[in-house]
């Protein structure tokens, strides 16, 4: 005797999906109820923002790379929807297995939890104790989801004989199974809402105390830029990058917010008298400001991973000079409170370029996204080794002793700021027969911009006229008019910085140690 023959088709089909479903479901629950324990714990952050650290810290740099080059710069939002698809997934495959032996799903759950408590303990972010309750609840909390969902008629038909045919239970029950699993989706959903909302109302709560600082008035403020600092050109990249214009780049999946009341520097490692200063101390110390362009070493040629801003701090040598250098440490390595690292040789720190430990941008304190509340800023060094945000501690090494982040992934122990300029002007591929403004950006941050030049389709250099620079470590602008003629054109720009040495046109890859080539844009000269 077989129950499906008098069931319509559809039947059987849910019923064997169901415990799959299921799973699905229980999965969700877990990690809506995840993030609602974690907001109400106070937990600092979700358990996938955890995952999601796990994975950056741990995901080689070939797909590391790729993610950024797939998805650019939202390639946070898409590893964290890609952690909450494979966990359903994942969820599918346990109800799956449910259906044959609930404790292997409980398990797998569990196993689930666990990885994620373990993320939780890693993370720069998330509190321990708090993210391992956290991980706890979301577990339990898919295996009674699921325990739950399997009892309400998830198990297949197969299951075992319906005595009478004609009985309803099993439509019934199927019945109850889609109200369980529709108002189990909606638990998850709402915690999940709930859990947003707690973990960005702490989160806004320390806005409150960026917002109440007070920046300290440097020894020797810089001038504003006068009216030959920059040149008035549409298009043209500003001369002083506006703060929620920079760019930004950095492993951390939810941008740190650190409580300047709490926040501490260590000065630490290979000095003969180690400190500790908190915000206030920092900010009482002498002042110094300075204009800087920070690069990313991953900035293509006529890429934008670049800007210029106005960096108020304490110099990196005054803190060192009351720690005492021991002379054989040959490298500074910068810790961010999420476990970030940049390292630079000492001498480097050290032979009177800027360097300083920058607590305000743009006459701002520095945003949380470019590292509230101190960072490194250091003239000429790219910003992986060099510019740590949020920063909380500064360890005297050696250079043998210890590879900061991004060494062991590949890229250059020691890495210069390359010479590059770039054409903002034209920025579409159309422009009017004419004369036109060919303009843009140039950098060599401690030797400084003497010269700026372009050609059109390979001919002649011709001069740019040059800005008046806001300092050595800061780029400039340049303009150059061009008499455009119908027709399709290619521009290319080249830099002489101030040692006199000009950028190579010969072309090289970000890795390992920064781009160089030429920056060449091609136009379309229409007539009118
Ligand atoms: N804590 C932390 N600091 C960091 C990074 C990071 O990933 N984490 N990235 C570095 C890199 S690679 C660059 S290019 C600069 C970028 O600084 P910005 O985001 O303020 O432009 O920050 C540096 N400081
Ligand atoms: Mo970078």
């Amino acid at each position: 005797m077989s129950t499906t023959v008098a069931e319509p088709a559809g039947t059987r089909r849910v019923a064997q999906l169901a415990p799959g479903w299921a799973g699905v479901v229980a999965a969700a629950v877990a990690l809506g109820v995840g993030e609602l324990a974690a907001g109400l714990l106070g937990a600092g952050a979700s358990l996938v923002v955890a995952v999601g650290d796990l994975v950056i810290d741990f995901a080689p740099p070939a797909v590391e790379d790729a993610g950024i080059s797939i998805f650019g710069t939202n390639d946070k939002p898409a590893l964290v929807v890609g952690i909450v698809v494979l966990a359903l997934l994942f969820g599918y495959l346990l109800g799956r297995a449910a259906a044959r032996r609930f404790a292997v799903a409980a398990a797998g759950l569990a196993a689930f939890g666990a990885v994620g408590a373990g993320a939780a303990l890693r993370s720069p972010t998330m509190d321990d104790a708090a993210g391992v309750v956290v991980a706890a609840i979301a577990a339990a909390a898919g295996i009674g989801a699921l325990a739950l969902l399997l009892r309400l008629g998830a198990r297949p038909v197969a299951d075992g004989p319906i005595d009478d045919p004609t009985d309803h239970k099993e439509g019934a029950s199927r019945r109850g199974f889609l109200l369980a699993s529709g108002a189990a989706v909606g638990v998850a959903a709402l915690a999940a809402a709930g859990g947003r909302y707690l973990l960005d109302r702490s989160r806004r709560v320390l806005a409150t105390g960026r917002a109440d600082v007070v920046l300290p008035v440097p020894g020797e403020p810089v001038a504003a830029p006068g009216p030959a600092a920059s040149f008035e050109v549409e298009g043209l990249t500003p001369i002083v990058v506006p703060n929620d214009e920079f760019y930004r780049i950095d492993t951390a999946l939810v941008v740190p917010r650190v409580d300047p009341q709490d926040w501490q520097l260590e000065i630490t490692g290979m000095v003969d008298r180690p400190f500790t200063i908190n915000f206030r101390e920092l900010t009482n110390m002498p002042m110094e400001e300075h204009y800087v362009t920070l690069t990313c070493v991953s900035n293509r040629v006529g890429g934008d991973l670049v800007g210029n801003a106005r960096w108020l701090g304490v110099p990196l040598a005054d803190l060192l000079d009351r720690a005492g250098v021991d002379p054989a440490a040959s490298q500074i390595v910068g810790r961010s409170v999420d476990g970030f690292t940049v390292g630079f040789p000492t001498e480097v720190g050290l032979d009177g370029r800027i360097a300083m430990v920058a607590v305000g941008m743009n006459g701002e304190p520095l945003p949380f996204e470019h590292g509230f509340p101190a960072r490194l800023v250091v003239e000429g060094l790219y910003g992986y080794v060099s510019a740590t945000k949020w920063l909380s501690e500064i360890e005297l090494t050696t250079l043998e002793d210890f590879d900061a982040y991004w060494v062991p992934r590949g890229w250059a122990k020691e890495a210069p700021i390359k010479t590059q300029s770039r054409i903002d002007v034209p920025g579409g591929r159309r422009v009017a027969a004419g004369r036109q403004p060919v303009a843009g950006v140039a950098w060599a941050p401690g030797r400084g911009i003497a010269a700026v030049e372009v050609r059109v389709d390979g001919g002649d250099w011709n001069a740019a006229e040059v800005s008046d620079p806001l300092g050595d470590a800061a780029w400039v602008q340049w303009l150059w008019e061009w008499d455009a003629a119908a027709g399709d054109h290619v521009l290319e720009v080249r830099a002489t910085d101030g040692d006199g040495v000009t950028q190579t046109a010969e072309t090289a890859a970000p890795r390992p140690d920064g781009a160089t080539g030429h920056h060449t844009v091609r136009v379309k000269v229409e007539e009118v």
